[in-house]
């Protein structure tokens, strides 16, 4: 479920629907919603006559007509009038309401204006803020629903606002790992990961992978935190545990501080080995760093008999796998 910010005219966005920043008439005005009947033509005016004008904060639907969008989900925004008089929820509820009849009508594509940012003088910032917010609120909501959302910002917008909401960009929960100068997506933000695709000239572009940042925030015990856990519950320290795997200090040191180690599957049988694991668990510890015993290998045959005996004696194990031609546990 990718969410991106852009610099354009929603006018031209390609995609299943546009926003409409309207009134409550839904009769037409100016800003984007006059930018949007004048390209989408007479008959769209026509089936707004008979929607009976929308309440603020929700949300109704026509077809697009002349506008290269199937769908133009009309909403109306709050007037803004100091901050007092639950503007941001009604903002929040435009969002909220415009996706769920985006969804209703099974679309895979939306594009957003800036409600409430033109005509209706909520601070631009703050109306960027709130959007970005709701917008990811309800994505990450839903694993299985797959729309891509697009915020458009107006290409003609003045700089210094582009200016203040790339820095909120910045201040905002789900964006702290983000920035346009300088991007290092997830490093800072386990929470959400956000990978900017491309900044071109005054053009934020920002993917929202929120479906897969959930998959990676639950992601499930590196090797390098099983073995941690494994040696204290074992009540080994960590030398006995590197000597008797056949390991050095060095490897050992990087395993532990580098919680995504790639061991070699022989590091991981060696410290299986050292650990006393029994089949199952040498498994699971095969398994977090990517590997799975196989019974056609004559190595892991041999490893996984000893383990079954509970002959934990790599001396032994390597003295086998040698006679067979095998490469040897440890380093
Ligand atoms: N593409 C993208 N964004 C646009 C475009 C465009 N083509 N044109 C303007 N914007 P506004 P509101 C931006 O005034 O504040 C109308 O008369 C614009 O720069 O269109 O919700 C309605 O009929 C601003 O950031 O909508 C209502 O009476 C944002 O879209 C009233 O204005 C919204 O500005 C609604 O006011």
């Amino acid at each position: 479920m990718p969410f991106t910010i852009e610099i354009g005219d929603i006018t031209n966005e390609v995609c299943d629907a546009i926003v409409n920043a309207a009134n409550n008439t839904l009769l037409g005005g100016g800003g984007v919603d006059g930018a949007i009947h004048k390209k989408a033509g007479k008959e769209l005016l026509e089936e707004c006559k008979a929607l009976g004008g929308c309440k603020t904060g929700r949300a109704k639907i026509t077809k697009g007509y002349n506008l290269p969008c199937r769908y133009v989900i009309h909403t109306v925004g709050p007037v803004w009038r100091g901050g007092k008089f639950n503007e941001e929820n009604l903002l929040k509820s435009c969002y909220i309401e415009s996706l769920k009849l985006a969804e209703k009508y099974s679309c895979k594509s939306v594009a957003f204006p800036l409600i409430s940012a033109g005509a209706y003088n909520y601070p631009k910032a703050e109306a960027f803020r709130v959007a970005v917010k709701a917008i990811t609120e309800y994505l990450n909501i839903f694993d299985d629903y797959d729309i891509y959302v697009k915020l458009v910002i107006y290409n003609t917008e003045n700089l210094t606002d582009v200016e203040s909401m790339r820095l909120l960009v910045k201040d905002i929960d789900y964006f702290t790992a983000m920035s346009v100068a300088d991007s290092n997506p997830g490093e800072n933000n386990r929470k959400f990961l956000y990978e900017r695709n491309r900044v071109k000239n005054d053009t934020m572009y920002f993917y929202c992978m929120s479906d897969l940042e959930k998959k990676l925030h639950n992601a499930s015990e590196t090797f390098s935190e099983m073995l941690m856990r494994k040696i204290s519950e074992k009540k080994m320290s960590a030398s006995e545990c590197y000597k008797r795997a056949n390991i050095s200090r060095k490897l050992f040191s990087k395993i532990k501080n580098d919680r995504c180690y790639k061991p070699s599957k022989a590091t991981v049988l060696a410290f299986a080995i050292s650990l006393r694991l029994s089949v199952e668990e040498t498994e699971k510890l095969l398994q977090t760093a990517g590997y799975a015993f196989s019974n056609s290998t004559h190595s892991d045959i041999i490893i996984k008999y000893f383990i079954s005996k509970k002959n934990y004696d790599i001396y032994k194990i390597n003295e086998i796998l040698f006679s067979f031609g095998e490469k040897l546990l440890g380093e």
